[in-house]
């Protein structure tokens, strides 16, 4: 039965619904290769655990070459590279036959290698393409932050992108800084007022074909549903922009708004990306969201633990709600392993399995590989559970629900009429 179901998992198509990857188009905001690999802000926070030659201030200071030759060294050479992140770098290097690089434990080496498959633009092109077959994945929806400078300008001049790569709006500034927002639509020429914001927003949405609103929210978010305040448009708290002017456009636009919950940013600033945090959030106001905005969709994924039951149980309640995924801190076999079997046991096969949030392409490999094991693991002892309950199963079945949790889920979701 393992056999069975890892080749099914294996040759399943897979939508990964977000990451922060990027075409070639995009220049510098595209990663690839064995130094963006080894300086992925999660290794750079495990790096300070450990070492304390430099400052994490000079660190930054260093080249990134330099930062990747200290984390190589330090949780490659001086260490076995055992947790998550670690393994990932490995599993990476194994799916694109470097294993004798590795067992000589020769960086450069390795380095040639990637330098080698990306030395030109049509070389890199081909080795994106590349890196989605081998990871199986048909697209990934991209982080398009439509509230900075840079992404806009190259988002400007991109003007078809590959079947690769979807878009998102990521609007985190306008729900936390609405002033800064409307200055910021005012260099753009659209006037600083809601309707400016609205015509804004419309524009990148008739551009870009996004497929939903995207908003990281702190832990300490809440949604106050009753808030009927008097607002300045200068100076909307979240409560008001969410009611004023997000819902109202998300239902107009019928665009789903992704939400993801529990950050605590900056817990230690000078470790910059390096240094969030999390904390418990307020699954009760995703549930208030869901409720009183019933013809608005909304896809959740939660960053602490603690949260994930309620969350399960809130997402049996609300057909406009569909979760998604293990994200960030979550994303470690023995949570993944916990999160997923509790999401099957309580929502079936109605929700997706995971989202990779890779920043570096070939990451692709190594978290969908990690989270394919699990998932192989758990629905052989599923199916085998529901075999022994006296239920039969074939294989176009078994693939049938497999590519509910890789795909489908997501896609039937987005489809979904919201008409009672
Ligand atoms: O808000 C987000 O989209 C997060 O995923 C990122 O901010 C975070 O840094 C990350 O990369 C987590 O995997
Ligand atoms: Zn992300």
């Amino acid at each position: 039965m393992e056999e069975i179901i890892r080749k099914i998992i294996d040759d399943t198509k897979i939508i990964d619904i977000h990451t922060h990857l990027f075409p070639s188009e995009h220049t510098h905001l595209c990663l690839y290769g064995i130094d963006s690999l080894l300086t992925y802000h999660y290794l750079i926070s495990e790096l300070f655990i450990v070492y304390d030659q430099i400052s994490i201030d000079d660190f930054y200071k260093l080249s990134k070459k330099e930062q990747a030759d200290i984390i190589w060294t330090q949780l490659f050479i001086l260490r076995t590279p055992i947790s998550e992140a670690c393994r990932g770098v490995i599993t990476v290097c194994n799916k694109l036959g470097l294993q004798k690089h590795i067992r000589n434990r020769d960086l450069n080496a390795i380095r040639l290698f990637f330098d080698h498959m990306t030395s030109n633009p049509s070389k890199i092109k081909t080795y994106i393409t590349d890196i989605f077959k081998m990871a199986n994945v048909e697209y990934t929806v991209m982080t398009n932050q439509i509230f900075n400078h840079d992404e806009i300008t190259l988002l400007s001049k991109t003007s078809i992108f590959s079947n690769l790569f979807k878009t998102s709006l990521r609007i985190d500034k306008l729900i936390f800084d609405f002033n800064g927002s409307l200055e910021f639509i005012s260099q753009y020429n659209y006037p600083k007022t809601s309707v400016g914001i609205k015509n804004y927003i419309k524009f990148w949405y008739n551009k870009l074909n996004p497929e939903y609103f995207m908003a990281s929210l702190p832990y300490d978010f809440f949604y106050n549903c009753d808030d009927d305040s008097e607002f300045n448009e200068s100076s909307m708290n979240y409560n008001q922009v969410l009611k004023h002017i997000l819902i109202p456009l998300a239902i107009e636009l019928n665009l789903p708004i992704a939400f993801k919950f529990g950050t605590q940013r900056g817990l230690n600033p000078t470790l910059g990306d390096a240094g969030d945090g999390l904390g418990n959030a307020s699954v009760e106001s995703l549930a208030l969201l869901c409720r009183n905005n019933p013809k608005c969709k909304f896809l959740a994924t939660f960053l602490s633990k603690v949260n994930q039951h309620q969350l399960c149980v809130t997402a049996r309640n609300f057909p406009n709600l569909h979760i998604y995924g293990c994200w960030w801190y979550l994303n470690n076999p023995s949570l993944i392993e916990e999160i997923t079997n509790m999401r099957i046991e309580m929502l079936g096969w109605g929700f997706t399995f995971q989202h990779s949030d890779s920043r570096v392409l070939e990451q692709l490999l190594y978290k969908w590989h990690h989270s394919k094991e699990i998932l192989s693991k758990i629905l052989t002892l599923k199916y085998n559970k529901i075999i022994e309950a006296g239920w039969n199963v074939d294989e176009d079945e078994i693939k049938r629900d497999v590519s509910s949790l890789l795909k489908d889920s997501y896609e039937s979701f987005m489809k979904k009429e919201l008409n009672f």
